[in-house]
């Protein structure tokens, strides 16, 4: 299907003064959301949401400037959707295959409220070997704060669907040495850096002075980003998820990223909502479940 009658069947979904639809980075499609409180940018790219900004802060997603806009390829910041596994994977796409598809934009409301929500389905799985049938959706809410709502659903007739999933965001910050993290103390976590060696949280706010890459376990609260160069903190609230992974790829990862600057490190943090690992979720035939994030920030 030629991307011309893509962007026709996304006009369709346009609302006026709410929903755009243009060719964006790349040429890949971009649904443009205005609300009266904020802006947001989605790319039906691996439903991936790429801009979130109030009208009185700076912009609350991180975006590398050296991000591809590819098919083939994941988009570097914003909000990657990881499904159906986290990680590396021989042979597969690290973090799953959902952000490298185009998923189709099912509907899209300006609400009442003032809010506007997309919902998307991800086409059935292309390759016959990605296991059994699964109903995918994912619902982004634009408003004061940014939800993000991630539906699964086991639709095989016999087969359980056992399955990781994470909304893998990237954050804005204005400074990563000032940056701190709370709501994760007492929390044990796998840390990546360190073969994966389980450990507890002992700080009641998390800094960065080296790379970080721990997969916290066991954890259904919120977490606070605390930025004082932005003077904002950023909350991140959730349900349906038990795991939250924090990262920073710092220097050496940095360079080691042809789609990430070398400095960026400086500028974002990922606090990301999931279940992975231990949490990794298995369906019977026809159950459903969810996982939903709420992002919100506020003045200090
Ligand atoms: O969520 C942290 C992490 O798993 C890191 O280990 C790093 O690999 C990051 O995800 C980015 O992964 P990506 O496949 O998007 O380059």
């Amino acid at each position: 299907m030629t991307p011309g009658t893509h962007l026709e069947q996304l006009q369709r979904h346009a609302i006026p003064n709410r929903i755009s639809i243009e060719r964006g980075h790349g040429g890949l499609d971009k649904i443009i959301v205005r609300t009266d409180q904020s802006t947001a940018e989605v790319y039906p790219h691996g439903a991936h949401v790429t801009g979130f900004q109030k009208h009185d802060e700076p912009a609350l997603l991180f975006m590398s400037r050296s991000s591809w806009f590819e098919p083939g390829h994941p988009i570097r910041g914003g909000v990657p959707i990881v499904f159906p596994w986290f990680g590396p994977r021989e042979g597969a796409p690290a973090h799953g295959y959902a952000r490298l598809m185009r998923w189709d934009l099912c509907e899209t409301t300006a609400t009442p409220e003032g809010h506007v929500r997309l919902r998307f389905k991800l086409p059935p799985s292309t390759a016959k070997n990605e296991g059994p049938e699964a109903q995918v959706h994912y619902e982004v809410t634009v408003g004061n704060t940014l939800t993000m709502e991630l539906g699964v659903a086991n639709t095989d007739a016999s087969a359980p669907l056992t399955f990781e999933s994470c909304l893998h965001t990237y954050f804005a910050v204005g400074d990563i040495n000032t940056v701190s993290i709370r709501g994760l103390k007492g929390v044990s976590y796998l840390d990546r850096l360190d073969g994966s060696a389980r450990k507890v949280e002992v700080s009641d706010s998390i800094r960065f002075n080296s790379e970080v890459d721990r997969t916290y376990q066991d954890t259904t609260g919120p977490v606070e980003i605390r930025d004082p160069s932005l003077q904002r903190i950023v909350r991140v609230e959730k349900s349906g998820s038990h795991s939250t992974v924090v990262w920073n790829p710092w220097v050496a990862k940095s360079r080691a990223m042809p789609d990430f600057g070398d400095e960026e490190y400086q500028r974002m943090v990922c606090v990301e909502s999931g279940n992975v690992a231990d949490h990794h979720l298995t369906l019977k035939p026809g159950q459903s479940t969810s996982m939903k994030v709420v992002l919100s920030s506020r003045s200090i």
